[in-house]
């Protein structure tokens, strides 16, 4: 996780929108009624079966709470997130909300953000800016932990094997925090046992026929692979197709680990076609509105809130399936 924003920093922006509401009311005396709250939100896109839950988790809450919620979808693409962010800020919302789809190149529409004194909150992923007063929050998962807990049971998975063990890895989108972190925390923990190789890596973009197309080609040129570790669910999925199209078993032949812990990738789990899922949160809703609100009534949320998050084997999915939210 990037930097963490300084309390005056925050303190400032929070003045600016109390002090100052930027509908460019005059100077208004405290909290907005929750009616007259506008907050834009800027989405990655419709990815996964993690974003659509994430999506419908988020504009759920927002109802619930009463709070206005203008939504966008940027399909993936930097440049319309940007492009929604900026729009937003000729509207005045009250807060602008977002999930970087890369981690790079947003302190220019983020200054225009905080001069148009509209606090701004990170919701899922990260950026890499160096100035901490860009953003007022962040809310999501700790994506390095996730790489270890991967890395931890393919480590636990083979600890009696002397063979080398071949591990094609799918990557999520390139540059996304959750693709950067999930691989770093992955190869530092499976590099404790060097018959552990990841023999190839290639993107999928987060995405089902992303993961089937990757690892095609992938199989083609490594038919002797072991595991395959999916930076998420879908990827796994499109993996799965891939596997049994070359006439191979997934989940026995080769193994298959990935994340988010989806409904669709939990009855892989449940099916035995997956070995091990680690769950990251998509639901984030409820815990932005109450950033939302600290910020209305004047208070500052916590620089870095970090979703509750554990992992499924196939019993225990089996088990948590019949009530899975999501
Ligand atoms: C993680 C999120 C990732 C999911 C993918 O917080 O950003 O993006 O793991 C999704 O399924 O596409």
């Amino acid at each position: 996780m990037k930097k963490l924003i300084g309390i005056a920093a925050t303190g400032a922006m929070l003045l600016a929108l109390t002090g100052c509401a930027t509908s460019g009311n005059a100077a208004s005396d405290g909290p907005k009624p929750l009616d007259e709250l506008v907050v834009g939100f800027a989405q990655v896109g419709a990815e996964s079966g993690w974003r659509t839950a994430n999506t419908k988790d988020i504009q759920a809450s927002f109802e619930e709470a009463g709070i206005e919620l203008k939504f966008s979808d940027a399909q993936q693409k930097q440049e319309n997130q940007i492009k929604a962010i900026r729009s937003y800020i000729q509207q005045q919302v009250d807060v602008i909300a977002f999930s970087p789809v890369v981690e790079t190149g947003w302190d220019a529409v983020l200054n225009e953000a905080k001069a148009a004194g509209i606090p701004v909150v990170l919701t899922d992923r990260a950026v890499d800016s160096q100035d901490d007063s860009l953003y007022v929050s962040f809310l999501g998962s700790d994506f390095v932990a996730e790489g270890e807990k991967a890395g931890q049971w393919v480590l636990d998975e083979y600890a009696d094997s002397s063979e080398s063990v071949k591990i094609i890895q799918l990557e999520g989108t390139t540059g996304a925090a959750p693709a950067i972190d999930r691989a770093e925390g992955f190869a530092e923990v499976i590099a404790e046992n060097p018959n552990l190789e990841v023999v190839a890596s290639q993107t999928g973009d987060f995405t089902r026929a992303g993961g089937k197309q990757v690892t095609e080609a992938l199989l083609k040129s490594n038919p002797d692979v072991d595991l395959i570790y999916a930076h998420n669910d879908d990827m796994g999925l499109g993996a799965i197709e891939a596997i049994e199209a070359a006439g191979m078993e997934p989940g026995v032949d080769i193994k298959i680990v990935t994340v988010d812990a989806v409904k669709d990738g939990m009855q892989a789990l449940a099916d035995g076609k997956i070995n091990f899922i680690v769950e990251c949160s998509p639901l984030l809703g409820k815990q932005l509105v109450d950033i939302v609100k600290q910020i209305n009534d004047g208070e500052a949320p916590e620089k870095r809130i970090i979703t509750e998050e554990t992992t499924f084997t196939q019993e225990e999915a089996i088990e948590a399936l019949p009530t899975r939210q999501y």
